[in-house]
């Protein structure tokens, strides 16, 4: 398509971060403090109170366990602090900010090509955000405080996130579509700023937006800002991009930076803590192809995640990553490319099609119990050389494993046979205590009840 020709100089905004030197321009930057401008907006109506009362909650920067902030500096092992500032709605009674579009249908989709080639979006996110920065008195430079570099602006804004009916449930890479959005950052100007044009409102510093999430859902959506592709559309995988209640799964974490990734080549025994308190994630094999391993559990994965608790174990393909400029788009069907959907897949649980559980009911993916044993193999079936043995779950969720290079099974956590009690009947004596000679006659019957025990034992052998 003749326009996707002309964005072709731009990296790839949804390639699972295969590249990250287009954080800013395509890509949220992702480690350290970010702060994000998060826009309400409805077209011909306002915001009902319980839409409007559900973002305030989900965005409170100072919000409980679940909420968007909490959710990615769990996510992130701590690695990565978005916060969030709810601005009032930017409401459209009377016209569409769409060109080209009025009241009755102000909504675009991906297929809108006019709209796309003819840079329709960048006129409506440019006048939206406007709009937050004129008529609410907003300096929109405080949203960018961050970039490639962990806490240095880099005149991108660090993550807007749009509530609104014109779309909802997709991440807009508009510097991809070539709809990159840029607006004068600060307002009100300083009347004496010592720059000619100070005190205009279209006057200052510019900040730019290449790319932007249109929400619900929004942890998902976000997740598309920070460079994710979506990986559903076949076999099941334990991970946010696959729109379960999830976290990122093991290879998500391991392109992002959240969290050490242990390469493993020989056997070993070890206490794996769960990664969202902190354990690594478990690597086999150099690449393309690799099956990664962790633990998922504990009280973290209690608050946020809908899976068995247990060890998981992934098979990635990285060639199935996208690499072109518009790689996460399959031109050819006008549809999004979906790396998990035909064989063989980017980053799916193995075994393949097996069933994630429940907090309550153990699945089919994970080993969940005790003393469980598999030979790992990947998404084609083909055993990769390693068994895998799991031990019980201990101290809120760390779980001791044994992996073997080979095709036997590591031998099992059976637990020591501990004696059973011996067990003192507790009747009377059925004689006199009598002074024995010996001195002890003042440990009376129970120097009786002694012997008898010890009898008792040796006759049990
Ligand atoms: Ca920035
Ligand atoms: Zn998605």
């Amino acid at each position: 398509m003749a326009l996707l020709v002309a964005s072709s100089a731009f990296a790839n905004a949804l390639d699972h971060l295969r590249t990250t030197d287009d954080i800013g321009l395509n890509k949220n930057p992702h480690l350290g403090q970010s702060r994000l401008l998060v826009i309400p907006s409805r077209v011909g109506r306002d915001l009902t109170p319980a839409e409007l009362q559900r973002l305030q909650a989900a965005y409170d920067p100072a919000g409980p366990a679940g909420s968007f902030r909490a959710y990615w500096r769990t996510t992130s092992v701590g690695r990565y602090d978005p916060v969030p500032t709810v601005v009032q709605p930017v409401i459209y009674r009377d016209r569409c900010p769409l060109p080209g579009k009025t009241m009755a249908d102000c909504r675009f989709t991906l297929t809108d090509l006019g709209l796309i080639t003819q840079g329709g979006l960048r006129v409506a996110f440019e006048d939206i955000i406007r709009r937050v920065r004129d008529e609410q008195g907003i300096d929109l430079t405080q949203f960018d405080v961050n970039g490639a570099d962990a806490g240095v602006a880099d005149g991108y804004f660090d993550g807007v996130i749009l509530d609104t009916d014109m779309y909802s449930g997709i991440a807009v890479p508009l510097a991809a579509l070539v709809n990159n959005t840029v607006v004068i950052g600060a307002w009100p100007q300083p009347l004496d700023a010592g720059v000619d044009d100070a005190g205009t409102a279209d006057a200052g510093p510019t900040l730019r937006c290449g790319i932007v999430g249109l929400i619900p859902p929004d942890e998902h959506e976000y997740g598309h800002t920070l460079g994710f592709i979506d990986l559903y559309n076949g076999p099941r995988v334990n991970d946010l991009m696959a729109d379960v209640r999830a976290t990122l799964g093991p290879f998500s974490r391991q392109q992002i930076g959240w969290g050490d990734v242990l390469h493993v080549d020989g056997g070993l025994e070890l206490d794996l803590k769960p990664v969202l308190e902190g354990g690594p994630v478990l690597r086999i094999g150099d690449g393309p192809k690799y099956l990664m391993l962790e633990n998922r559990g504990g009280p973290k994965h209690a608050t946020y995640e809908g899976a068995a608790p247990g060890i998981w174990v992934y098979s990635v393909d990285e060639t199935k990553l996208p690499t072109a400029p518009l790689g996460f788009l399959d031109i050819v069907n006008q549809r999004l490319y979906y790396p998990n959907e035909a064989a063989p897949y980017l980053y799916v649980n193995v075994p393949l099609n097996c069933q994630l559980g429940s907090p309550t009911t153990p699945g089919t993916c994970a080993l969940t119990t005790y003393d469980e044993a598999r030979v790992l193999a990947d998404s084609a079936g083909q055993e990769v050389g390693f068994t895998l043995r799991r031990s019980r779950t201990v101290d809120g969720g760390t779980i001791r494993i044994a992996l073997r290079a080979g095709t036997e099974l590591p031998p099992s956590f059976t637990p020591p046979v501990v004696p059973p009690p011996v067990i003192v009947p507790a009747v009377p004596m059925p004689w006199e205590t009598v002074p024995s000679g010996c001195g002890c006659q003042s440990a009376g019957a129970g120097v009786g009840l002694v012997v008898l025990a010890l009898l008792l034992r040796r006759r049990r052998g």
